[in-house]
């Protein structure tokens, strides 16, 4: 789905970012161990504001969600090579956030995705099936039907909200960068403060995307952080 050349302006962008938030790389949102993780992207340069309006993923996104839908976080995700910790249990990201009756999410493959290198693992049709925490003796191990989403670099993977998925460790010596980019029905809080980090200048650039943008966190009720 992403050219070479989008995907060298995303990686450096990523690359960019990353060195400038230094330690304080993720702290909007979840900061994961073991993971080169970075928050709230949308409004952090022009080459992720266009890969959260991919006119494929919003079209997507509403058939699951409905026309009236926002954004609810874009994420970078990278498990540091060696690193045992960033495997994760199944999960499905609907069940994190309160009152959330419809999610979407997109990982966007930055790199390739391999076996070794910690390719996603997702349990097709496990989205009609019980929480994995509920369904699972231990969400942590392979499950029955469980896939890798081994994919080369510019994939979009897009996942219902209910479908069992999880990160992987990265047993590789290179980076496994993806994205994820999160989308919501209305009355679902964002990770963090989406609206107030999108200057006028990018709210001119999106145009009638801007309604894609959430309300303040204010107006939701308060909650803790999300730990993905
Ligand atoms: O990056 C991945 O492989 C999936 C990550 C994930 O599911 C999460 O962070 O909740």
């Amino acid at each position: 789905m992403l050219s070479p050349s989008r995907l060298r302006e995303l990686r450096q962008t990523l690359e960019q970012c990353y060195e400038l938030e230094g330690d304080q790389a993720g702290s909007e949102g979840s900061d994961i161990p073991g993971v080169r993780r970075l928050c709230n992207l949308i409004g952090k340069g022009q080459a992720l504001e266009q890969l959260a309006i991919e006119p494929i993923a919003l079209d997507l996104a509403r058939r699951a969600i409905g026309d009236d839908m926002r954004w609810q976080a874009m994420n970078f995700h990278d498990p540091i090579p060696g690193d045992p910790r960033p495997h994760q249990p199944l999960h499905a990201d609907r069940a994190f956030f309160p009152h959330c009756t419809a999610y979407f999410n997109v990982v966007w493959a930055i790199d390739e995705m391999t076996v070794e290198n910690g390719a996603t693992r997702l349990v097709p049709g496990s989205h009609k099936k019980p929480h994995p925490r509920d369904a699972l003796e231990d969400p942590r191990a392979p499950a029955d039907g469980e896939i890798l989403a081994t994919c080369p670099a510019g994939t979009a993977i897009f996942l219902h909200g209910d479908l069992w998925h999880g990160a992987r460790a990265n047993r590789s010596p290179s980076t496994r960068r993806v994205i994820h980019m999160g989308y919501c029905c209305p009355n679902t809080a964002p990770q963090y403060e989406i609206a107030d980090s999108l200057t006028p200048e990018i709210r001119q650039r999106l145009g009638v995307h801007c309604a894609l943008i959430p309300a303040p966190l204010t107006s939701f009720p308060p909650r803790k952080k999300h730990d993905e």
